[in-house]
């Protein structure tokens, strides 16, 4: 491992094949999330607070829709320097890097990929600087792995829509200054549209009492004859496929943010390994601590490698949703194991709040459930690789 504080675990040198700019963005970001996330988070974590402040200062480094054009005010990057950024930001706590993921992916892909002119103007330059935060709403109480079935319904009066129904586990919710909502129309196509705070019959009450992702905001989205004007529908896309090419985005960032996380834990433990002695030795010494940290850096490594490609193929614009699902549910396992691995190479520290591990491990419990459960992923290789969707 590096003693430079930047610098982090690489084993096959897969920060050789980023580009200058790239590799300054990891710098920049890793610094940034090391001065202002990493102090910070157990702290917000154990009170079950979203530290609001960041959101400005993470807007400012260019941390929202860093692939959205210039001219809507993003910074018009590729797809691997937004990993970068998901990777850096989940080293810091995954509920950091999923406030991003969401005004990124979930709410600013589809206002610029679906959106009108107008709406693109109007929205995404407040969102780049973070201005105003947005959320998504497609999971519902009754249909979560299956959103194809939702109840929540627009209804045309001629002047606008009535929105009723409820969305269920949303990000961001409550802080939220607009939502991005998926809806059934009177034809049952699935249609999406943004709803501003402050609408009459709109509310998005907080969950509490969540043992993961601690630091972010998670809620629901209530909607009781909510008028929403015409010129909120995203006009250019209609059906299911609508929000599930947002999850792919989101899935995207999520394969590169899970590898964050696992070399969080991987590095404290192999510091706390040479430091921690036991039968005189340093407990990094003996062979089944090393096979641990030895399978961590290998399942690390291998997951660079899977996310590299990936993103090379979404900049070649050649990849598919069902390399995405590959990606999203190998890294979220890989990582989920090594924080329950790397946690048992400190004993009894390894519960405290003085390292990683359990928040990283609690997170990722979140991780490996939302943006499709890892059951549903296999399930998207395995009809990738039959061509039988054994969904229903
Ligand atoms: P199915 O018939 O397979 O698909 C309907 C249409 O969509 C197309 N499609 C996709 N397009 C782009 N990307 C994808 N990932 C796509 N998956 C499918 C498909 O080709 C079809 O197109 P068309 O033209 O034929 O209409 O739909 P299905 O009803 O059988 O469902 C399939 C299934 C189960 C894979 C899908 O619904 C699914 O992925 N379920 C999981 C639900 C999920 O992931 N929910 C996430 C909610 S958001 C969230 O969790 C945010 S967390 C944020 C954070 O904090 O980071
Ligand atoms: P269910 O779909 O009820 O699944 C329960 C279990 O059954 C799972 O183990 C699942 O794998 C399994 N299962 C389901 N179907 C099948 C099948 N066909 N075959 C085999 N097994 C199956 N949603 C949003 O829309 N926006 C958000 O911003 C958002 N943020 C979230 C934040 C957090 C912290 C969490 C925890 C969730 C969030 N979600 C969000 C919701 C998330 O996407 C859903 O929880 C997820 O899609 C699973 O749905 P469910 O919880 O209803 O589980």
């Amino acid at each position: 491992m590096s003693t430079n504080q930047l610098k982090h675990t690489d084993h096959y040198l897969v920060e050789d094949l980023f580009t200058a700019e790239q590799k300054m963005i990891r710098e920049t970001m890793g610094e940034w999330v090391n001065k202002s996330v990493k102090p910070i988070i157990e702290d917000y974590c154990e009170k079950s607070e979203f530290p609001i402040h960041l959101v400005k200062e993470l807007g400012e480094l260019g941390g929202f829709g860093p692939f959205i054009p210039e001219k809507y005010g993003g910074a018009g990057l590729d797809y691997i320097s937004y990993g970068i950024i998901m990777q850096e930001l989940e080293r810091g706590d995954s509920g950091i890097r999923s406030m991003a993921s969401v005004q990124s992916s979930l709410v600013m892909y589809p206002i610029n990929s679906f959106g009108s002119e107008v709406q693109k103007m109007k929205y995404l330059p407040k969102l780049a600087t973070g201005e105003i935060i947005g959320c998504f709403g497609l999971t519902e109480p009754d249909y979560g792995s299956d959103p194809g079935g939702m109840i929540t319904r627009i209804k045309d009066t001629g002047d606008y829509y009535l929105l009723n129904g409820a969305k269920m586990w949303i990000t961001n919710s409550s802080i939220a200054d607009i939502a991005i909502v998926w809806a059934k129309d009177a034809n049952d196509e699935v249609k999406g549209m943004i709803v501003e705070k402050g609408s009459e019959g709109f509310s998005a009450p907080e969950t509490h009492g969540k043992w993961s992702l601690r630091a972010s905001v998670t809620g629901e989205l209530v909607f009781d004859n909510v008028k929403v004007p015409k010129e909120n529908i995203l006009p250019n896309i209609s059906g299911l496929k609508g929000p599930l090419k947002c999850l792919s985005s989101a899935r995207y960032g999520i394969a590169w943010g899970a590898i964050g996380a696992a070399i969080d834990c991987y590095e404290a433990a192999v510091k706390y390994s040479l430091e921690r002695k036991q039968f005189g030795k340093p407990i990094g010494a003996f062979q089944l601590q090393q096979k641990k940290l030895a399978d961590a850096l290998t399942e690390i490594t291998k997951a660079q490698l899977l996310v590299l490609r990936l993103g090379q193929l979404c900049d070649e614009g050649k990849v598919t949703a069902a390399q995405i699902s590959m990606a999203k549910r190998n890294n979220v396992e890989i990582a989920l194991t090594i924080a329950r691995e790397t946690r048992q190479i400190l004993g009894a520290m390894g519960i405290t709040n003085d390292y990683p591990m359990m928040r990283h491990m609690m997170n990722l419990e979140s991780v490996i459930t939302y943006e499709g459960t890892h059951d549903i992923h296999t399930l998207i290789t395995g009809h990738e690789i039959t061509g039988i969707p054994s969904f229903r």
